[in-house]
């Protein structure tokens, strides 16, 4: 029988994901890779010989170490472990696992439970850049039960609060990286983003779509999926992503007016299977082009007044809420709601590297 890793499972936002402590998991990349494919069971489309749940949102993997840098708690490394290929990449980030990354460090003891709430400062290793949650706990433990809901989620959580600050420019070098608010790739006029993850940002009805179709619908529209592939691969240099084929970014959401009286409605692909609702970076890049004159998405977004907008991103199953907070007309600070469960705590068996083969 193969070796087994130390793992925890948990629910982060609307992701799940494998939790790991750094020193738990092979410290060469390439060894690391193989374990996490074995761990996932990629590639596999049912992913059946692993713990990944046949689809990206449960593909996914944090690693989670004590941080050397001043004012920070931990580093966390994102790790997306594709479903039918057998890719890992680092190439982006994700805010939903990050929600889970808190709840971990307490419960690994790498941060000390305060009586209350216990702040976590959480450097994202993906993009250099810093996040802090602010997790319940009391009597020395993380407390998971509360009344906070986020749609995508059955019942309810205890709730995360999730800052995040300087996030422009992540993985693109800037907010715009054309330096213009929207550009012309195959045809289409678009937005690319990149307020903590990178986004191309499009009307739906440019791609002859209405915006409000099940995510099944619109994986159903091969001609769709060809396009946004299209557009998609001709941005990755564009966005100074490079050649994006084997890149999980950038994500391509299709923008319409608001249905539910929220700010905006999307449908997102992340990047070949459409979200059942939208990553937290990427809501929060889809925000910022609502709040940018002549981006993609400011013609049609219903914005509030006032220096903290709240923007309700409207999704497959439901909104997610984005606090932006405006510095001299621009995004200087942004928050999201999330919560988060442990669901399993102990000891994995990947499938060996002989018998993947
Ligand atoms: O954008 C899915 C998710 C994500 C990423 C994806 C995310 C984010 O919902 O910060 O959370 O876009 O691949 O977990």
């Amino acid at each position: 029988m193969s070796s087994g890793l130390r793992a925890m499972w948990m629910r982060g936002g609307t992701s799940k994901g494998g939790y790991f402590l750094a020193f738990d998991l092979p410290a060469d990349t390439a060894a690391r890779e193989r374990v996490l494919l074995g761990v996932m069971g990629s590639p596999d489309p049912r992913q059946i010989d692993g713990m990944g749940g046949a689809d990206p949102l449960t593909s996914k993997v944090a690693v989670v170490q004590p941080s050397a840098r001043p004012g920070v708690d931990v580093d966390y490394l994102f790790l997306q472990v594709f479903v039918d290929r057998p890719i890992v990449t680092d190439a982006q980030n994700c805010g939903n696992i990050l929600a889970g990354v808190g709840p971990f460090a307490i419960e690994r003891g790498l941060v000390a439970a305060a009586e209350g709430e216990t702040t976590v400062r959480i450097f994202m290793e993906n993009t250099g850049q810093i996040a802090v949650a602010r997790v319940p706990t009391a009597g020395g433990a993380v407390v998971y039960e509360g009344t906070a809901r986020i749609d995508g989620v059955p019942g309810h959580a205890a709730a995360i609060p999730i800052a995040f600050q300087d996030t422009a420019g992540s993985s693109c070098g800037a907010l715009l990286p054309t330096g213009n608010a929207s550009d012309e790739v195959a045809g289409v006029r678009v937005t690319m983003i990149d307020n903590g993850m990178p986004c191309v940002v499009i009307a739906a009805a440019d791609l002859g779509v209405a915006g409000d179709e099940t995510p099944a619908a619109l994986e159903a529209d091969t001609a769709l999926r060809e396009k946004l592939e299209t557009i998609r691969l001709a941005a990755g240099p564009l966005m100074n992503l490079g050649d994006v084929r084997e890149k999980s970014v950038p994500k391509m959401t299709m923008v319409s007016p608001a249905r539910a009286g929220g700010s905006i409605s999307t449908r997102t692909f992340i990047p070949h299977r459409c979200h059942k609702s939208i990553g937290v970076l990427g809501a929060v890049s889809v925000a910022t082009a609502c709040l940018i004159p002549g981006a993609v998405g400011a013609d049609m977004a219903v914005v509030p007044d006032g220096a903290q907008k709240a923007l309700s991103i409207e999704h497959p199953t439901g909104e997610m809420t984005v606090i932006a907070h405006l510095e001299d007309g621009e995004v200087a600070r942004t928050e999201v709601l999330r919560t988060a469960r442990k669901i399993f705590d102990g000891t994995v068996f990947p499938v060996p590297a002989e018998a993947a083969a």
